[in-house]
């Protein structure tokens, strides 16, 4: 602090106020999980109206809405799917959801007038622009550095990219996902054996080996910044399954030889109604005995956690603040939504002060990060108003460059940290 900085007291609070706001809008974020591509992976990034309109979340809340058969959506080309969202969701109800009131949100901050619901006009205005272009503009106009991508090896329209030995382009930076290796082992051993690695259904020794290789070697090939997997609720640890000796005797060693944190997504039920596809997976609280079990078991592990329940919220806080190598971030999926968010970003501080990642977009369409920094950005300021005022209420004095380092922490600055 330099002596003539301005402190903030309780004699300043709209001055307080209005320097949280600025420094939350003006602070770059690190997007910590996405499902965004860079430009080289071609078809793989979704970027535009209709990728926006028939983005999945929006997919479940149309067959609320409609009365259409699911296979008629199905056989739709993604242009008529487009059509019968907006119909369904922005023309003949008001797009009250989250999800709806993003494309609104999209809409706005590109230039384009969404109460004209003109969606000819926007998809010309899409038209016109190229991949490259509308990357540059929409991490600008969301104000965020980098992304991090979700990266799967077992993807076959990803995997020739990586082959291929793209350039790298900074601003996506690449997460190792490795879902069939730990939720159906049975499932993917044959494609670890055709890919040259030596391995067998059985874990003997040998296979976990080669596993360990199989990992090792995508970490490196993608400079990956950590793995990462989603679990269901029921998700256990330890235990004797394929997936419990795999995390155990694969994916942590090759994690702690890589320096890189292991992600788990924790509470996602896949598929509980297949007939919505992409969109047809729910949510069920779980245990926390097994994220203490492994944090305690493997200190020289790190490991970053997010949970799908609401009610699993509070006593992951808890386990957070028992382990130094556990990093909570993100509000997940059915927790973006505002009320939840604001619920979990004030619990988060409250327990565990600024030494969390308040929020990811898992953004699957390009520009879905402009609306989901936007509105998580307004509820982070929100939050944080609140908690300085609470703080200078109490006798504390502030400055602005505190509060800047407070909020890049949270913006990034963690994550940067954690995986180092
Ligand atoms: O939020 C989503 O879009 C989900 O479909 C999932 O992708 C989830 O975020 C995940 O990473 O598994
Ligand atoms: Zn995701």
């Amino acid at each position: 602090m330099t002596a003539n900085e301005t402190l903030f007291d309780r004699d300043n609070a709209v001055g307080l106020r209005n320097t949280v706001q600025r420094i939350v809008q003006e602070t770059p974020v690190l997007d910590m999980h996405t499902h965004l591509y860079a430009p080289a992976f071609g078809e793989l990034l979704l970027w535009g109206i209709d990728e926006l309109l028939t983005y999945h979340y929006l997919v479940a809340e149309f067959f609320l809405a409609s009365d259409m058969p699911y296979d008629a959506f199905w056989a739709l080309d993604k242009k008529a799917q487009a059509d019968a969202i907006w119909k369904t969701l922005f023309v003949d109800h008001s797009p009250i959801s989250e999800a709806c009131r993003g494309v609104i949100t999209v809409l706005d901050r590109l230039g384009l007038d969404p109460g004209a619901r003109d969606l000819e006009g926007y998809r010309a205005w899409f038209a016109a622009q190229t991949p490259e272009a509308q990357v540059d503009r929409t991490f600008k106009t969301a104000n965020i550095s980098a992304a991090v991508m979700t990266n799967d090896p077992f993807d076959t329209l990803e995997r020739p990219v990586w082959e291929a030995a793209l350039k790298g382009d900074p601003r996506f930076l690449a997460a190792l996902r490795i879902d069939p290796l730990l939720n159906d082992w049975a499932g993917s051993w044959e494609r670890l054996k055709g890919w040259g690695y030596d391995v067998e259904a059985a874990l003997n020794d040998k296979t976990l080996a080669e596993v360990q290789r199989f990992l090792s070697d995508w970490l490196t090939k993608m400079d990956a910044r950590y793995m990462a997997v989603s679990l269901p609720p029921d998700f256990a640890f330890p235990e004797d399954s394929p997936r419990a000796k795999i995390l155990a005797e694969a994916v942590l060693p090759a994690a702690r030889a890589h320096g890189v944190p292991f992600a788990m997504m924790i509470g996602v039920t896949r598929q509980v109604n297949p007939a919505l596809r992409l969109a047809g997976d729910g949510v069920g609280t779980s245990s926390l005995a097994p994220v203490e079990h492994l944090c305690a078991a493997f200190p020289e592990n790190k490991f970053m956690v997010t949970m799908l329940a609401r009610e699993n919220q509070h006593a992951l806080c808890v386990a957070a603040r028992k382990f130094r190598n556990l990093l909570l971030f993100g509000c997940w999926w059915f927790l973006n939504n505002p009320s939840l968010i604001e619920e979990m970003t004030r619990m988060r501080l409250e327990l565990l002060g600024p030494s969390v990642v308040p929020q990811h977009s898992d953004a699957r369409v390009l520009e879905q990060v402009i609306y989901k920094w936007a509105h998580s950005r307004e509820i982070i300021t929100r939050v944080l108003r609140h908690k300085y005022a609470d703080l200078v209420e109490a006798g504390w004095r502030i400055s602005e460059a505190e509060i800047q380092r407070d909020v890049k922490q949270l913006l990034g600055g963690n994550f940067e940290k954690f995986v180092g």
